[in-house]
């Protein structure tokens, strides 16, 4: 069995030579999106990283490897496959592995693998966090746990409305890992830039924000952060036809008692089909806005070294 991330010769050169890398998972690819718009934006996204700098390794399990920076033609069999690959959050890892099987890692599964091949810098759309009701299910999303122990930063638009926002800020405090709203004292919630509640941490420049990665580095406290980002403004949905079709969403979950894994890619598909893929739209284009902070900001941390 191969232990080691396989990389791509595009990150394995810009590692290796100190230039800027970020990670993107690829749960969003199989699980989050529909097919062709997930292939389409996994490409649009390493294009939009370029352009600031930065090389985008997309992370996944192929094969029973862990690999960091995938080639056209492996996102696009990746994305085909959709929802036929395993989601594949830390405990799913070594099940993977051993069988020689595909993977589409979340959050917490990306972070794994960009940590092991050097990286500390992701972008996605939106992390996992606790799951409302939590208080009896005990859902609570790996990402969060993911955040306490492993040293990359996330940079993505907010815990999503289904979930308990607050508890989710007070679950990253007890982990303590910094919540760092990007020109906002607010924290954002995906598809709106204010979730209520307030921001623990703000920063308003990217050198700000690079600074404390390399601090949280410099200081090997091997635990993570995030960078929240709001949605800009003028693709954020409309926020009670999002809500509407959330509830709904949430409502046809608990019918179908879906449970574990299986909720977030349906509530994902189903508030895209409710909302006549506005939701999709607004997806897209936060993760696009998270790419661009994300590539920034590593192109910053490498200039610093
Ligand atoms: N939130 C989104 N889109 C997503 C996810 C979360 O808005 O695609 C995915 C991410 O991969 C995240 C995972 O890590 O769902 C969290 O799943 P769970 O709650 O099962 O840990
Ligand atoms: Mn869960």
């Amino acid at each position: 069995m191969n232990y080691n991330v396989v990389l791509s010769q595009e990150v394995r050169q810009a590692l290796e030579s100190g230039r800027p890398v970020i990670a993107l998972e690829s749960t969003i690819i199989c699980h989050g999106m529909p097919y062709p718009d997930n292939v389409k934006t996994a490409l649009a996204c390493k294009r939009i990283a370029e352009r600031h700098g930065a090389v985008a390794a997309v992370c996944a399990i192929i094969k029973g490897e862990l690999h960091a920076g995938l080639t056209e033609e492996q996102i696009e069999y990746l994305g085909k496959k959709g929802p036929e690959v395993k989601k594949v959050s830390r405990r799913d890892i070594a099940a993977a592995l051993a069988r020689g099987e595909d993977g589409a890692t979340t959050v917490a599964g990306t972070m794994f693998i960009a940590h092991r091949a050097g990286i500390r810098v992701f972008a996605t759309g939106g992390i996992g966090g606790v799951h409302r009701g939590a208080e009896s299910s005990m859902d609570i999303s790996a990402d969060l746990n993911e955040l306490g122990r492993t040293p990359v930063a996330v940079v993505c638009a907010g815990p999503k409305s289904i979930l308990d926002i607050g508890r989710t800020l007070e679950y990253l405090e007890t982990q303590g890992v910094p919540v760092v709203s990007f020109r906002t004292d607010r924290v954002p919630a995906f598809y709106t830039p204010d979730s209520g509640y307030r921001a623990p941490c703000r920063a308003d420049t990217v050198e700000e924000l690079a600074a404390m990665v390399d601090a949280m580095a410099g200081l090997d406290m091997q635990s993570g952060m995030v960078i929240v980002n709001p949605i800009p403004e003028k693709y954020a949905p409309d926020g009670d036809k999002i809500e509407k079709a959330t509830a709904k969403a949430v409502k046809e979950a608990e019918r179908l008692r879906l449970e574990g894994r299986d909720i977030t890619p349906f509530l994902l598909k189903r508030i895209s089909e409710l909302t006549d893929g506005e939701s999709l739209e607004a997806n897209i284009a936060l993760v696009y806005n998270n790419v661009r902070l994300a590539a920034l900001i590593a192109a910053k941390t490498a200039e610093n070294k």
